[in-house]
């Protein structure tokens, strides 16, 4: 099919202003009774037309009439209707079938057909199969939803908006009716039927309305939901206190499913989640799940106004919602947990997912100008590089004027589906500052290479800061324009100390932060009176998403890793340097950058001050993705070996009697503290048992496997069966067998046992994937279970997946052809697995290429997994 073009949008001819939909529930089949109140766009002389797809349509009515059958015609996933007037009513009805429905979008059933619950998913482009309805995000109606089912094996009937109504049926059956008044768009449609068990809470908003807060699932996790519902009252009072947001319905459920495409949905009044990012419990969740389950809870509750109260205009605005909630997520994160670490673990994620995209083929803009299949479009450059840009406007306009500028924003838009210029027009107007020169940012893939380079006057005590900006060229944009860049700086001096900065119409004279703004291709920014040659610490806290280019000396860095009060500055600085040290041994070179960062390290390592959680992430070079990232011809088992060479001197240069006697006073207290201490410990903790392992195999592995034996919850558990089974220890085939006894009946902990084996560095991984492709607990029809397996080796071991010899590529294709039978969205996602593959050596190179260009000739491929495979071959 042609792509879809943002520059051909047009509004709808057809709008639907209010829906009745009436569903009869069964796991085989269910019918959709629909009634559209249309309303004609006098403007546009076009036949009614509705989107629907794999829908058998049992009868149409128009104002209460049987349609002829030459009044319509459904044509590709098209119905179209002669004869429709402003203020028709028309009336569908169809039959879908659920447990039929392994692509896990439209109706669906979770779980086994006696226990399981039938569900809905309907972004980007669901409703289509649920219903023949103009399945765009600019038509907004209310929703008034009926569902009849058999009481017995549907006792729990839940949809969005408030309930209003239950009744008994005949034959055993039941119904209960939801209405919501808020105007919505389609893909914010959700239904939810089964034997469910709940959890509630009372909550009263800011501006006194009193809502139930539910959370749903099986029985056998209801206990582990807790944590969740915690987080979802943290995150109302935070939207009410940050940004005066408050809830608007009378209830709010949330649902866990273990079969779901993405992390969880933000439908209106009924937010349905995939249950890694739901249940929690000490038992089975790490410490970085239980941020994330923080994190996702409040990530869907501030869709309500940032997606659903607002909404998009179109599928090409997707990051008007996605990157605005993901900034609105990482402020709230960073205000529960520690601020500095919370950058660091965003920008890591940014560099890992969305750098790697922007620097492949898949590159494409924060708003995409054109696409086949919108699903392959929920990227980490609409998501994180759209947050980074809310970043920058929030920091431009500073805390009380972004507030502002969002009030102006939500005011003026509430009930409407906008656009990214709606977004920088309100925000703008509200300050008197023309924001249109961020819309460049919004427009262009790729990511900006910022050059700084510093000249020191000593005479005229004057330092000159000349930076310059270029984007590469990428697929279709071979001429990248300047777009702004502000860059927050500081200048230290030799001592560690900052200067005070004298820059003319920048910082107040005598302050020691400032930030510049590069709008053009090079600027230089010139500071009087320092006092000695400085060394600046640029994008501080990361203020802009670029890559930086700075002739840094590796003492400089140094200085910066120890000195920088900035706490992302300080871990910045440690990863430039251990990238350094990696070229150094890579190519040969001087010792200077492997000596500085050692010496840095060693010398942080016996601080007692620094945080435990700071030093574990300085104690953490790049990882290895992000290293091939930096070079052409990229040898994934070289730069393996090269990183756990670096590492081994790390750990000798700290000595092996440090780390042992930090281990051991890191060693798990009885009770188990979830707190941002005890989180830090662990951190450490597992940081220190890696490095030992390095330099004392048989001392790291039986402090492990004692910690495996005694540990007190998931993240050391966890973080001891991985040193074991990485380095292939003795212990860790009995530490494995443990493992999965233990949680034979827990989704999630057994997909960190599948995920633990995949991660097996270099030759033996393929084998040990094969291996598990045939444990009775793998299936591809669940999507966390592929992702453990398949998603975990082809993205997270490159010395596992990128064999010289071709064949973890070969592995993967044929899976992803038979996931692609399945599911599609799945497939194409887990594919995107091959975007770095250009930057291979020529020999693994040419053999992804043949897997990729094999898969894409393969007959009845999906739309979404040949839209990726394509793009990444063209
Ligand atoms: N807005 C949600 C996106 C989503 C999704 C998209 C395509 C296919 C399935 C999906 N499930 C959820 C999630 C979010 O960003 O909040
Ligand atoms: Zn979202």
């Amino acid at each position: 099919p042609a792509p879809t073009r943002l520059s051909d949008y047009r509004p709808p001819a057809w709008r639907v202003d209010a829906v009745q939909l009436d569903f009869d529930l069964g796991i085989d089949t269910s019918e959709v009774t629909a009634r559209l109140q249309l309303r004609r766009d006098d403007a546009q002389d076009e036949p009614l037309r509705l989107d629907g797809e794999g829908l058998e349509l049992l009868s149409i009515t128009l104002d209460g009439e049987a349609l002829a059958p030459t009044a319509w015609r459904y044509a590709d996933h098209v119905l179209e209707i002669d004869g429709a007037r402003d203020g028709s009513v028309l009336e569908t009805r169809v039959r879908l079938k659920p447990a039929a429905n392994t692509a896990l979008e439209g109706l669906y059933l979770s779980g086994s057909r006696e226990a399981g619950f039938l569900l809905t998913q309907c972004e980007a482009q669901g409703f289509r199969h649920i219903t023949f309805f103009p399945d765009r995000p600019d038509v907004l109606a209310t929703y008034t939803v009926t569902l009849r089912a058999d009481r017995e094996r549907f006792p729990i009937l839940l949809a969005g908006g408030n309930p209003d109504g239950t009744g008994e049926l005949e034959g055993g059956r039941h119904w209960a009716r939801f209405v919501d008044p808020h105007p919505k768009p389609s893909y914010l449609f959700a239904l939810v039927a089964g034997r469910l068990e709940k959890i509630e809470r009372d909550y009263t908003t800011a501006d006194g309305h009193a809502v139930k807060l539910v959370m749903w699932s099986e029985a056998n996790v209801i206990d582990r939901c807790h944590y969740a519902l915690d987080a979802l009252e943290r995150a109302m009072r935070w939207d009410e206190q940050t940004y005066d947001r408050n809830y608007d319905l009378d209830v709010f459920h949330v649902v866990a499913t273990h079969d779901f495409n993405m992390g969880a949905m933000e439908n209106k009044g009924l937010n349905i989640f995939n249950a890694k990012y739901l249940l929690a419990d000490p038992d089975s969740t790490t410490d970085d799940e239980y941020r994330a389950v923080e994190a996702v809870v409040a990530h869907e509750y501030f869709h309500n106004w940032s997606g659903n109260r607002v909404t998009c205009r179109d599928w090409f605005q997707l990051s008007l919602k996605e990157g605005l909630t993901v900034f609105r997520e990482q402020s709230f994160s960073a205000d529960m947990n520690s601020a500095p670490l919370k950058r660091i673990e965003d920008v890591s994620l940014l560099r890992r997912a969305q750098f790697t995209e922007d620097a492949g083929p898949l590159a494409h803009p924060v708003r995409p100008s054109e696409y086949r299949e919108i699903n392959n479009f929920y990227t980490a450059t609409v998501y994180e590089k759209g947050s980074e840009l809310v970043r920058m406007t929030a920091g431009r306009l500073g805390r009380d004027g972004f507030r502002r500028g969002m009030d102006r924003y939500f005011e003026r838009n509430d009930g409407r589906a906008a656009t990214i210029e709606d977004f920088l027009t309100a925000l703008g107007e509200a300050n008197d500052i023309d924001l249109s020169p961020n819309l460049a940012w919004y427009g262009q893939a790729g990511t900006p290479r910022l050059k700084a380079r510093g000249d020191y006057d000593a005479a005229r005590h004057q330092y000159t800061l000349t930076l310059s900006q270029h984007t590469p060229p990428s697929h279709g944009q071979p001429h990248k324009q300047p777009v702004p860049i502000p860059v927050k700086l500081a200048l230290f001096g030799h001592d560690g100390r900052m200067l005070p900065l004298h820059l003319d119409g920048q910082a107040a004279a005598g302050e020691t932060e400032s930030v510049v703004v590069l709008d053009q291709p090079e600027h230089s920014f010139v500071f009087r009176d320092v006092a000695e040659k400085p060394v600046p610490s640029l994008l501080r806290g990361f203020s802009a998403p670029v890559i930086l280019e700075c002739d840094y000396a590796p003492h400089e860095l140094a200085l910066l890793l120890t000195h920088d009060v900035d706490g992302f500055n300080r871990w910045e600085a440690g990863q430039q340097l251990a990238a350094r040290a990696f070229d150094a041994l890579r190519d040969g070179g001087d010792d200077a950058a492997p000596v500085a960062w050692c010496d840095a390290l060693a010398a942080l390592f016996t601080l007692a001050e620094l945080d435990d959680a700071l030093l574990a992430g300085l104690l953490t070079p790049p990882g290895e993705l992000e290293l091939a990232d930096r070079q052409p011809d990229a040898d994934p088992a070289r730069i393996h070996a090269l990183r756990q060479s670096l590492l081994q001197r790390l750990a000798s240069r700290i000595g092996a009697a440090a780390l042992h006697a930090r281990y051991q006073s890191l060693a798990a207290p009885t009770e188990l503290d979830l707190g941002a201490a005890g989180q830090g410990m662990r951190r450490l903790k597992r940081r220190v048992l890696e490095l030992l392992a390095l330099i004392d195999a048989e001392r790291a592995h039986a402090l492990a496997a004692a910690q495996y034996d005694n540990a007190h919850g998931m993240t050391d558990r966890l973080a001891a069966l991985d040193v074991l089974v990485r380095n292939q220890a003795t212990q860790g085939d009995a530490a494995l067998a443990h493992f999965r006894a233990r949680y034979d009946d827990n989704a999630l902990a057994l997909d960190k046992w599948f995920m633990v084996q995949a991660q097996i560095p270099g030759e033996p991984a393929l084998a040990r994937v094969q291996a598990l492709e045939a444990d009775p607990k793998f299936t591809l029809k669940n999507p966390n279970r592929a992702r453990a397996l398949l998603g975990t080796f082809a993205s997270a071991n490159p010395s596992g997946f990128h064999r010289a010899d071709g064949a973890g590529y070969v592995l993967f294709a044929e899976r992803l052809a038979q996931l692609d039978a399945l599911n599609p969205q799945i497939a194409a996602r887990l594919a995107t697995a091959f975007n770095g593959w250009k930057r291979l050596e020529p020999v693994r190179r040419e053999a992804a290429r043949e897997a990729m260009a094999q898969l894409l000739g393969r007959p009845a491929l999906s739309r979404n997994l040949g839209e990726i495979l394509g793009n990444m071959l063209q």
